[in-house]
């Protein structure tokens, strides 16, 4: 009997000698870690997991920065709009100027108007001018002014010609007859000119005053900023 069990406890022996099957690289590797196998995989698992994010976040910042170059090539090229659009989009308010026209300070005109309902006559006066361009190579002009209204443009007055002044002073008025039906439709127009003797007389620049636009019930008195010339009188 007893011999019967050595036998039964050797060929166990043998048997769980034969059926152990070898260690792998793995088993040898976390048998080395001193944690239980939960841990472990545990460990695993979260280090995969922090990965995954890491993968995710990289691609997420490639894709944002793909958008924001189609973004930067959509966005308008000035150089390629036409000069009249440029000007509406940058200047609102610019409407009638050209394309490379710069906005320059011509002077002003101290201006009266005086309109009287029984006669229909419009009294324009040009007081003086202040602060006028310089069109002269001395750094002045010979200013002098042509008034007229736009009900009949073949009645126009000169003033007298101020020699080698920015700021020169007129003091004349002049009558125009204009109906009271006209004047929603009129406009006052004072042109500065500078005189030459010999050469053609520059345009410094224009006032104008859309006598619709203005109280005529009172004598008015006021400075007004000279803009370009709309029409071009050279004498
Ligand atoms: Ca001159």
């Amino acid at each position: 009997m007893a011999r019967n069990s050595t036998n039964t406890t050797a060929a166990t022996t043998i048997y769980a000698t034969t059926t152990k099957e070898p260690e792998s690289w793995i088993d040898s590797i976390l048998n080395q870690i001193p944690l239980p196998r939960w841990a472990i995989y545990a460990l695993a698992g979260l280090a995969l997991f922090i990965i995954l994010l890491f993968i995710i976040c990289i691609c997420c910042c490639c894709c944002k920065s793909k958008k924001n170059k189609k973004k930067k090539d959509k966005k308008i090229d000035m150089d390629k709009v036409p000069g009249n659009l440029t000007t509406h989009l940058v200047q609102p308010g610019a409407g009638n100027l050209q394309k490379g026209e710069k906005v320059e300070y011509r002077g002003r005109v101290q201006y009266s108007l005086e309109y009287n309902f029984q006669t229909e006559e419009l009294t324009v006066g040009v007081k003086q001018a202040a602060a006028l361009k310089a069109m002269d190579l001395g750094g002045t002009s010979d200013p002098y002014a042509i008034v007229y209204v736009t009900n009949d443009t073949r009645k126009k007055f000169e003033t007298k010609v101020n020699r080698k002044t920015l700021n020169p002073v007129f003091n004349e008025s002049f009558v125009f007859k204009v109906t009271q039906e006209e004047v929603p439709r009129t406009t006052a127009v004072v042109q500065i000119f500078d005189f030459n003797r010999f050469l053609k007389h520059d345009v410094i620049g224009e006032m104008v005053i859309p006598l619709g636009e203005v109280n005529l019930q009172h004598v008015i008195e006021d400075w007004k900023d000279l803009g370009p010339a709309g029409k071009t009188e050279v004498h």
